[in-house]
Parts: structure tokens; C-alpha cells; sequence
């Protein structure tokens, strides 16, 4: 949205240039002395106002033609017998494709420790993106991930302290603490800055959007990925509003499996009542 708004101001002179050469009130001499006649105010200033005021409201009028929302609806089917589910969030959404990004990548975002939780348990960034993993726990916490997404390890770190990570390559990163078993969370790293995940309700929005060609993709962590490739499909974005159909993700085929440690063992069986933990373990 932002380049029309640059090809306005460029196109309009300054207020020194024209202040730099004399005046010629030609064809718009009337306008000139109809709205400023006996004020004091020169030829100069009003018409650098005059460009400026129409490089704005041209400004306005464009900007919306160049940006596109899409949004869209997304349902869980459970199993075979097409049981739905009540929470439909936690799927990402993103545009890869066509389009250049005129939106700045976020540079930091969040994913809080609290409770024993990761908060939000599904993040999507763009490649470059640091995510930061503040502890706000009065106990300790690690972040780990062993799968190939990218590869880290936190270790352990104290109550109100935080560390980052930087992702760099696009992938889905699964990530862990090291003495919780029961935390988990998913950063979705994509090459776009055009992504969403939906809500309770399943509902997704990504705004700002350029007109362009482009792949949809989605994914879910209880969907296998033949079936997530099978969502993958085409959509044009040509500015204003794109509803989409109401898209469902079957988890049929998905087997929950125990994630070990960081060490690639299983949890202790009382891992997941450490509460007061002070020290390192293995
Ligand atoms: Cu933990």
C-alpha cells in the first residue's frame, strides 16, 4: 500500500522548487485568486499546498486498489465418521507466490512460557523472524527443538529471563521443553510476510495483501502432510475482498506419538510434576 503513496509525494514539487522559480497562474489563475484574493498568502505557497493536497487525496483514493484481503473459514473433520470438533484453531494459513511485500517483516515476536504452557501454541513467521521465549514461570523452563525444521536448544534458563532463536530457513519446527512433556508448541517458518492462523471459530484473515498469483497452503499439526498437500491450490488476489470456501482438514491418519527429550530419551515419569525445578538434569 505504501508505493502509490511514493509515486504521489515524488510526483508532487516541493515547496522550495516552486518556491525557487516565478510563478506562471495560468489556467488555474482563477482558482488562485477565487480562494486566496486579499489574504496573505503568496502564489507560491498556495500552489505547493494545492499539489500536495491532491497527491494526498489521490494518495487515498489508490491506495486500496493495490491491497487485497483474503479470508476464509477452515474445519477439523475428526475421523472417518466426519465427527467435527469444537476448536478449529491452530491451522496456519499463508500466500506463497507472486506479490512483493511492501508490509515489514516482524522482527521479534513472542512465544510466552506461562503456566507450563507455550503461548500461542502454533506461530507462523516469516524466514528471518527471531522469536522470543521469555519465561514468565516462577520456575524453570527450557525450549528445544531435534526435528528438522531447525535444530536448538535453549537449556534451561531461570524464572522472568528469556532467550531467542532466529529462523532462517522456511519448515515447520516443532518445539519442546526438556523437563515439561506436556509442553509443545509449532512455529511455521514460511518465505511470505501474507499469513494467518484461525481462531476458535476456524476463521482466518490476512490483510495488505498484493494483487498477484498465488499458492494458499495450510497446515495443521494433526493433518499428515499428503493430506495438507492436497489443500495446496491457486488463487489470484486482484485487490478488495476475497472470501474463500470453507476449506476442511481430516485428521484421519494421524497417530499421536510420545516426542522423547532432548536427548532422544523418554521423559522421567514424574517429569511433568517438576514444579519447583532449580537445577540441571539429564
Ligand atoms: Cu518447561
Amino acid at each position: 500500500m505504501t508505493w502509490p503513496w511514493l509515486i504521489c509525494f515524488k510526483v508532487a514539487p516541493s515547496r522550495k522548487k516552486i518556491g525557487d522559480r516565478q510563478p506562471r497562474l495560468h489556467c488555474g489563475d482563477w482558482l488562485f485568486r477565487g480562494f486566496v484574493n486579499g489574504a496573505s498568502v503568496s502564489p507560491q505557497f498556495f500552489w505547493s499546498r494545492l499539489y500536495w493536497g491532491l497527491a494526498l487525496a489521490l494518495g487515498f483514493l489508490a491506495a486500496p486498489l493495490w491491497a487485497g484481503t483474503v479470508s476464509g473459514e477452515v474445519r477439523l473433520v475428526s475421523d472417518a465418521s466426519a465427527k467435527r470438533q469444537k476448536d478449529f484453531s491452530g491451522v496456519a494459513v499463508w500466500l506463497a507466490g507472486s506479490g512483493k511485500s511492501d508490509v515489514r517483516p516482524r522482527k521479534h515476536v513472542q512465544m510466552l512460557q506461562k503456566d507450563k504452557t507455550f503461548t500461542p501454541h502454533v506461530l507462523v513467521i516469516e524466514t528471518g523472524t527471531t522469536v522470543d521465549f521469555p519465561n514468565l514461570d516462577p520456575i524453570y523452563h527450557n525450549a528445544f527443538s531435534n526435528f528438522n525444521g531447525q535444530i536448538f536448544d535453549l537449556v534451561l534458563y531461570p524464572p522472568g529471563t528469556s532467550k531467542s532463536v532466529t529462523f532462517r530457513r522456511p519448515g515447520i519446527v516443532r518445539v519442546f521443553c526438556n523437563i515439561h512433556p506436556s509442553m509443545s508448541a509449532i512455529i511455521v517458518v514460511v518465505t511470505s510476510d501474507y499469513f494467518a492462523t484461525t481462531d476458535e471459530d476456524g476463521q482466518f484473515t490476512i490483510e495488505d495483501v498484493p494483487p498477484g498469483n498465488y499458492q494458499i497452503h495450510f497446515f495443521h499439526e494433526r493433518a499428515t502432510p499428503d493430506k495438507l498437500e492436497q489443500l495446496t491450490a491457486p488463487i489470484v488476489v486482484s485487490g478488495g475482498d476475497s472470501k474463500l470456501q470453507t476449506v476442511s482438514i481430516s485428521e484421519t491418519g494421524y497417530l499421536p506419538v510420545p516426542h522423547k527429550n532432548k536427548y532422544g530419551r523418554d521423559y522421567p515419569p514424574d517429569a511433568g510434576e517438576q514444579t519447583n525445578y532449580r537445577g540441571l538434569v539429564k
